[in-house]
Order: structure tokens, then C-alpha cells, then sequence
């Protein structure tokens, strides 16, 4: 239903940018072409296919290594701004170190840009999103502090050779999930479930990691590039499981995106105070010498601090918390005293985290623009999972429901959020779920070898509201509403 006439609370803001996001593992295939090196993720795809819902991997995927044209025409049709997607490390370095660059790797990259720039969409480029070379992690991942300089090594190389035609990066997608999945868990690679202690050495490397580089680009590639740098995290929407219990979102936050954005966007830098507390409380009543939580000298908390251009927020659902009584020589409840759950009452999606809960979205950009100081915000992903091939009026009504709550955060509250991704543009292989849960604007038939495209219902939704900037375009009725 189009009412005739627009309601100004629904337009964008007149810079306001629009795109879609992707990852390399998730969509390109390739996996041993032209001389690539193995990522921990085709290792553990390979290897562990029995932790993959469906047994599958990523050796073919969307087959965007060799469909990337075909892919850019459909970013074009739907009017994008910007093109989010992630570089594949050991494609780019084989054996992981700068000493050997596998040319058709980057040629890869370099036409992708070039195919992207020459239909007026915007490359923003992820350097590192969960793929890195497994000599890497043999030596312990993210839990070797050497690791900050592996990925500079590798970010240099990137700057160098793809820098001059990029204006928008971001560092590495998610860091908290990469150390609570990967190193205290057995969901994503490489599954090593190593418990609090390593989960949060990860966070400490990568932190250093991520201001290392930024630093770098500051000094060897920013005067003559001029692009933005970002740091990118993932956090939930938050209410009050109880009413009263404002205190449960203020600490739940803390621990769930304050961990990772107070280092770098706080006035003061350094975890929150809150976070060093518990775990140090906590590790004390374990009877360890030291808290599990390692400290940052003064040096390292000024030399991240403020490290970023802008923050890149990834966001899709929201959880209910609520405080654990605890009683004096007492642990807190999985360290932070808080429990997060669902609210029965929120619709589902086809994936089971994934709660629809549009309001999540406001509440959370305005936390976080409040906490911070009102910073440039990217989101660089938003979407919801759907099996319904391309009468997908689940997910257009998801989006516009979440992007509605968002236009309020900016026109409302003055949150400056600069651009939105929907994540994805193409159904991909969704890491442990397989092909089970599709996230894109455009369906992929995975058992065709020519893995053919065919855009959704949201796809036309979406190429409508950029063309009209204007979210009040498409009211899908109640009825039209099938997940
Ligand atoms: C994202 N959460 O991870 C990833 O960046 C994508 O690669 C992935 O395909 C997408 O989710 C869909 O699953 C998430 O805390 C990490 O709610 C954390 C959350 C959600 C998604």
C-alpha cells in the first residue's frame, strides 16, 4: 500500500548510504584455486564436517570467485551505495606471511573493485573475517600474541595493493563471537574450547591487533589514501527481564559490547571497570594468583584508545536479562551476574538466536551512541534468515520494521549513524547451519552447479526504498506475513 504522500519520519537523512554485506568463506568457493592457501575454515569444514548441520562447506559456495560480474549487476540493480565484503587472507598470502603474494588472488580482489567502481558502488573492504591461514593457528590463533603481527603483516600488504581504490575498512568482523565461539566453544573454527582464560587472551589480541593496525595506516597510508578505518562489533538489543532491573542491561552491556568497544571509544579506554572487577572477584574465589582477565599497561590503553574512525555494528536480535542474587564469597553468575533469555512472546526466524525484536535495534544504537559520545556508527550488518525462496514478505517486514527503529535513533535521538548493510545480499553457507538458514535478498539454488541467482521479494523492497530514500513504500499487510 502506497499512502500517496511521504512521512517525512520515514526519509533517510540526504548522505545517508546504503549497501549490503558478505563474507569471503560464506560466498566465494575457490577454495584451492590459483594458488590459494587453506583457512582454518576449510580445514575445519573438511575435517569436521559432522559439526555442520548439514555436512557441507564452503569449497563452492556461491561460486562468487568466478560469478563476481553477474554478482555486481545485481548490486547495481538494486541501487547500493556501498559493498560490504571480507578478504580472504591466505588467498592474498598463501603461507600467511608477506614474503610470497599470490598475484591472481589479489588480481581476484582488484577486479572485484574495479567491477564495483565502475558501477558507482562503494568497495568497503573487511580485512579479516574468520578466515585465517591455518599455519596461524597451529601456533594458537588468536590466543598468540604474535598473531597482532601476523595480521598487520597482512594488513600492510592489503593497504598497499588495494588501498588506493578503497575508502571504507574495517578491521575484524566480530571479535567477542570469534573468542567466545571459536576458543571457548566447539561451534566455530577452530573450536577450540580453551574456557574464560582464553576467550579473554583473544580479546586482548585482538584489540592490540586492531589498533596496531590502525596505527599503521594512520602513518604509512592515510595522507595519501584518505580512507576510514573502523572497528566492528556485534552487539545485542538488551531489556530488563524485570522492570526494575535496569542494572541487568547497564552490566549485561558491559560485558557483551563494552568489553570490546570501551577499550577504543570510551573517554577512558581500558575494559569496563565493572567487567575487571567481576572476573578478577571471581578468579580470586577460584583461588588463581591472578585475574583471568589480562591487563593492558598504560601505554597499551592510550595507544588503542580512540583507535577507529568510526564504529561498525553488526546487530540482529535482543535478549531479556536479569540480575543472579549473589551472596557474599559467592561467584558471579557466569562471571557477569547477569542472565540473558528470550522473551516467548518475540516471532521467530529460521535461525534459533535470532528473535525478531525491532525496538532491540533502537535501544541498542542509542546505548551505545550515549556511552560513547554519539560516534559515526556504520551498521554493517542486519538481517534475518528465512527458508521461503522469494516470497520473502517475512523479511521485508523484518527490515523495514528494524530500519523504522533505526531512522528514530538518528532523526529522534541524533544518533549519527552514517550507512546500513543488509546482511546478505546472496543466501550463503551460514558456517555451522550449512545452507539451512538463508539471510539473502537473492536466492541461491545450491544443487544448481551454476549456483543461479533469482532476486526475492526483498530485494525489491529494498532497491524501492533506496530509490525513494524513504521507508514508507510498502506496508506488507498482516495476512502477506509467512515465515
Ligand atoms: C554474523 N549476535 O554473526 C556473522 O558476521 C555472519 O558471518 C553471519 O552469517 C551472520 O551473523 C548470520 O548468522 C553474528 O550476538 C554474531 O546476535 C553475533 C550475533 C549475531 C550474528
Amino acid at each position: 500500500v502506497t499512502h500517496g504522500f511521504a512521512d517525512d519520519t520515514l526519509s533517510f537523512p540526504k548522505d545517508f548510504l546504503f549497501g549490503t554485506a558478505s563474507s569471503s568463506y560464506q560466498i566465494e568457493g575457490g577454495w584451492n584455486e590459483d594458488g590459494k592457501g587453506e583457512s582454518i575454515w576449510d580445514q575445519w569444514a573438511h575435517e569436521h564436517s559432522d559439526l555442520i548441520i548439514d555436512h557441507s562447506n564452503g569449497d563452492v559456495a556461491c561460486n562468487s570467485y568466478h560469478k563476481y560480474k553477474e554478482d555486481v549487476q545485481l548490486l547495481k540493480s538494486i541501487g547500493v551505495n556501498f559493498y560490504r565484503f571480507s578478504l580472504s587472507w591466505p588467498r592474498i598470502l598463501p603461507t600467511g606471511y608477506p614474503n610470497v603474494i599470490n598475484q591472481k588472488g589479489l588480481d581476484y580482489y582488484k577486479n572485484l573493485i574495479k567491477e564495483l567502481l565502475a558501477n558507482g558502488i562503494e568497495p568497503f573492504v573487511t580485512l579479516y573475517h574468520w578466515d585465517h591461514p591455518v599455519i596461524f593457528e597451529s601456533m594458537g590463533g588468536w590466543t598468540n600474541e604474535l598473531m597482532i603481527e601476523w595480521i598487520t603483516d597482512y594488513a600492510r600488504i592489503v593497504f598497499k595493493e588495494l588501498g588506493p581504490s578503497v575508502k571504507y575498512f574495517v578491521t575484524i568482523n566480530e571479535p567477542s563471537d570469534i573468542c567466545s565461539e571459536a576458543y571457548f566453544g566447539t561451534t566455530k573454527a577452530p573450536g577450540k574450547n580453551l574456557g574464560y582464560s582464553a576467550q579473554y587472551i583473544c580479546m586482548h589480541n585482538i584489540l592490540k591487533a586492531h589498533a596496531r593496525i590502525y596505527h599503521m595506516y594512520d602513518t604509512e597510508f592515510r595522507k595519501e589514501q584518505n580512507g576510514q578505518v573502523g572497528f566492528l562489533i556485534s552487539c545485542l538489543g538488551l531489556f530488563p527481564k524485570n522492570s526494575s532491573d535496569t542494572e541487568a542491561v547497564n552490566v549485561f552491556f558491559q560485558f557483551n559490547c563494552g568489553w570490546m568497544a570501551n577499550p577504543i571509544f570510551s573517554n577512558a579506554g581500558d575494559y569496563p571497570t565493572i567487567m575487571k572487577e567481576r572476573i578478577a572477584d571471581n578468579s580470586k574465589l577460584s583461588g588463581l594468583p591472578r585475574s583471568l582477565m589480562p591487563t593492558f599497561t598504560q601505554k597499551w590503553v592510550q595507544y588503542i584508545k580512540g583507535a577507529a574512525d568510526f564504529l561498525a555494528l553488526n546487530h540482529y536480535t535482543s535478549r531479556l536479562v536479569e540480575t543472579v542474587p549473589r551472596q557474599d564469597g559467592q561467584k558471579w553468575y557466569d562471571n557477569c551476574g547477569i542472565k540473558a533469555s528470550i522473551d516467548p512472546s518475540w516471532p521467530n526466524s529460521s535461525s534459533d538466536w535470532l528473535k525478531i525484536v525491532p525496538d532491540g535495534f533502537r535501544m541498542i544504537i542509542e546505548k551505545i551512541s550515549n556511552e560513547y559520545g554519539y560516534p559515526p556508527i556504520f551498521i554493517t550488518e542486519n538481517g534475518v534468515s528465512n527458508n521461503c525462496h522469494t516470497s520473502d514478505y517475512s523479511r521485508v517486514s523484518y527490515l523495514q520494521s528494524y530500519m523504522k527503529e533505526m531512522l528514530t535513533a538518528i532523526n529522534e535521538s541524533g544518533c549519527k549513524v552514517k550507512g546500513y548493510a543488509v546482511w546478505s545480499v546472496l543466501d550463503n553457507f551460514e558456517w555451522d547451519r550449512g545452507y539451512t538458514e538463508q539471510f539473502g535478498l537473492v536466492y541461491v539454488n545450491f544443487t544448481d552447479p551454476n549456483r543461479t541467482r533469482t532476486p526475492k521479494q526483498s530485494m525489491n523492497w529494498y532497491k524501492h526504498v533506496i530509490e525513494t530514500r524513504n521507508l514508507d513504500v510498502y506496508e506488507p499487510s498482516i495476512s502477506t506475513v509467512i515465515v
